[in-house]
């Protein structure tokens, strides 16, 4: 099998409402889409980078050159790698993560796609159904946040998140815990804090929250083991673990006791089962995390969910929570039970829409021998 081109399409979809972050508030998806062509199959990926580098040093731009200038040449008119192949191909390429996840999750749909097996199968995924949340933005003021938390509890969603940000925390989240009781309650500071912030954090201890997710900067590994010294409440972490050895080296730290993966952040698929098991075998639950990803990304995520250690709810939602029109048709769909089914069709095992892809692509290119 001889990949014949690599397409990258850079697309710009509206949300239906803005996504702000302690980092920053955007109106519109952008992100780079890799279609993988061998023999008559194509496999699809997603880089889910941003535009500016304030989640991680990547940004559409730097995603586009790396895929250009090193991903994509050294495959053209080769014969289709392995997915696993194809990531110890590019480990000497420095960090990239998101760029190289993109470009090896198309690999991983034609991996699966010539198996004639769903992706989450081939991932040695078990989950038919996996719990999901919903990750709610920050709003200028509390009753806005606590209004949109309302209707996404409405439409059927049992785990929410909601970012903080210094001056917007404390009595956020115990606006939402008063309201909505019982409700499986989480936060995501996105690294806006520091250690001497700790009382902020001992000050949500009562909230009876499910985790803080990445309270200090992505790489102080060892401030965040001082702050969950101090906290009964789990620390989760997020930007901070960026490959195996990261996820490693917190735990055996004690720097949290919980892991958000995201295959994107990490390098990839084959990546992120080897932090899944790095955890498991510490014995530290993880969950799936979102950068709010078209169809194609999300489709991955889906399938890495079904591994076993996938214990503590996704932050992923149907596509009617970002976007009017997903470049996939059927959506995904929240079940009553605010569940996520795992797709059982080969592949990512969605139907994508190239007219729809079309119609929001800014940019693309055709590599090709
Ligand atoms: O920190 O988890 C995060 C989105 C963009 C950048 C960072 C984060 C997020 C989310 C979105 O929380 C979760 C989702 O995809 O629904
Ligand atoms: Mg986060």
């Amino acid at each position: 099998m001889t990949i014949e081109a690599i397409d990258v399409f850079h697309v710009e979809i509206p949300y239906k409402a803005p996504f702000e972050t302690s980092f920053g508030r955007e109106d519109t998806k952008a992100c780079l889409l890799v279609r993988v062509q061998v023999d008559g199959l194509e496999g699809w990926g997603e880089a889910p980078v941003m535009r500016a580098p304030l989640y991680n040093e990547e940004t559409i731009d730097t995603a586009w050159s790396v895929l250009e200038h090193f991903l994509i040449p050294p495959l053209l008119g080769r014969s289709l790698p392995a997915p696993r192949a194809f990531a110890r191909q590019v480990a000497p390429i420095r960090r990239n993560h998101m760029a190289k996840a993109g470009l090896e999750a198309a690999l991983w749909d034609l991996e699966a796609k010539k198996q004639r097996k769903p992706l989450a199968e081939v991932l040695g995924g078990t989950r038919k159904q996996i719990n999901v949340g919903v990750s709610v933005g920050l709003e200028p003021t509390i009753d806005q946040v606590v209004a949109r938390v309302e209707r996404f509890l409405a439409e059927g969603y049992r785990r929410v998140k909601i970012k903080i940000k210094p001056g917007m925390d404390v009595d956020l989240a115990r606006a939402v815990r008063r309201r909505f009781g019982d409700i499986l309650l989480q936060v995501d500071a996105n690294s806006a804090y520091s250690l001497a912030d700790a009382p902020t954090f001992q000050a949500m201890e009562d909230l009876n929250l499910l985790l803080i997710e990445q309270p200090l900067e992505e790489d102080d590994i060892v401030d965040h083991a001082k702050l969950q010294a101090q906290l009964r409440t789990p620390i989760c972490l997020d930007e901070s673990i960026v490959h195996e050895r990261s996820a490693r080296a917190a735990l055996e730290l004690n720097a949290c006791r919980v892991i958000n993966i995201k295959q994107a952040r990490v390098g990839g698929l084959a990546a992120a089962i080897a932090v899944h098991d790095v955890c498991q075998t510490h014995g530290v639950p993880v969950w799936c995390g979102g950068m709010l990803e078209t169809g194609i990304g999300r489709a991955a995520n889906i399938a890495l969910c079904s591994l076993s250690n996938f214990s503590l709810p996704a932050d992923l939602s149907a596509s009617d929570r970002y976007f009017h029109e997903d470049v996939i048709d059927p959506p995904v769909r929240l079940n009553p039970d605010g569940t996520i089914t795992v797709p059982t069709e080969i592949g990512l095992g969605v139907h994508i829409v190239p007219s729809r892809i079309a119609r929001y692509t800014v940019r693309k290119a055709r590599f090709a021998q």
